[in-house]
């Protein structure tokens, strides 16, 4: 089936999830596990530049705001908080969908830097998707009280992607954390994210899809995260991907999110 695509890049952000993408803002995700201090993260860097309301078609919350760095505009979207992408709840749909249709320029995954191994697992899950990552290792301030030790270079070169630790609640590596997300939004670094290699047959799977799934999106959205997806029978992603390849974007909010539903 030959799909095509009428728009593409940040006015299809702004179509499909209703994100205020005007002029030549830069589109930066803020994922994390419920309480890891994205929220806190999102206010100390936004301050009060910054609305909320509910994502399209859903009764789940969304913050949006806005800071600038070097002369750039920043639109910063905290997503809602959660262990995983698999689509089981709401919460976790959105932030899927959003990672996925909206390609923002990069992704924040705030971790709780007390409990690191936990919260990896959505960072990794995160990396599946794109490969624009930034992990924050917030509550660098409570880790040092526990007496724990991260060590953020090892972190960032078996990652393959920037690492920073913050205190959010008192502001410690947010300058730096601004940095980062600067670098990887304008393309100066290219995190390399490794990926999860699944066992030999699951890897058979994806080759023989990913170029057909490559083909068939145009190279838009993660195409091996796709045929991971597939291979797993995810009806609704392909609903989604159907809906948003039909041209129909500016309906995905309605159409997608509830077929998505
Ligand atoms: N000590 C310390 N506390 C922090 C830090 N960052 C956030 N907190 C506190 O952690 C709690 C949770 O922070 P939130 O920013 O609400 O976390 P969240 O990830 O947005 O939570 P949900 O939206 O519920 O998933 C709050 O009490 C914050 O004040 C930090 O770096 N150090
Ligand atoms: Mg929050």
């Amino acid at each position: 089936m030959g799909l095509t695509r009428q728009s593409t890049g940040r006015s299809a952000v702004r179509e499909i999830f209703n994100v205020d993408d005007a002029g030549n803002e830069l589109v930066i995700a803020l994922a994390g596990n419920p309480n890891t201090g994205k929220s806190t993260v999102f206010n100390a860097l936004t301050g009060l530049r910054q609305h909320t309301g509910n994502w399209p078609g859903k009764t789940v919350l969304r913050a949006e705001g806005s800071f600038m760095h070097g002369g750039r505009r920043y639109n910063l979207i905290d997503l809602p908080g959660t262990y995983s992408l698999h689509a089981a709840s709401s919460e976790e749909e959105v932030a899927r969908d959003f990672l996925c249709f909206a390609n923002p320029d990069a992704t924040v995954v705030v971790a709780d830097g007390t409990c690191l191994e936990r919260n990896l697992n959505l960072a990794l899950q995160v990396m599946e998707i794109t490969g624009k990552v930034i992990l924050c290792v917030n509550l660098i301030d409570e880790a040092r009280r526990k007496k724990m030790h991260i060590n953020i270079r090892k972190l960032s070169s078996t990652l393959g992607v920037p690492v920073i630790s913050t205190a959010a609640r008192s502001g410690e590596g947010l300058p730096e954390l601004m940095d980062a997300i600067s670098d990887v939004a304008l393309g100066r670094v290219t995190p390399k994210p490794v990926l999860v290699r699944y066992p030999e047959q699951v890897e058979a799977a994806i080759a023989r899809l990913e170029p057909r799934v490559r083909e068939i999106t145009g190279g838009h959205i993660n195409s091996r995260w796709v045929a991971l997806r597939l291979i797993d029978g995810d009806a609704k992603l392909v609903q989604a991907i159907r809906q948003y390849y039909n041209g129909r974007e500016s309906k995905i909010t309605q159409a997608g999110m509830e077929v998505l539903a």
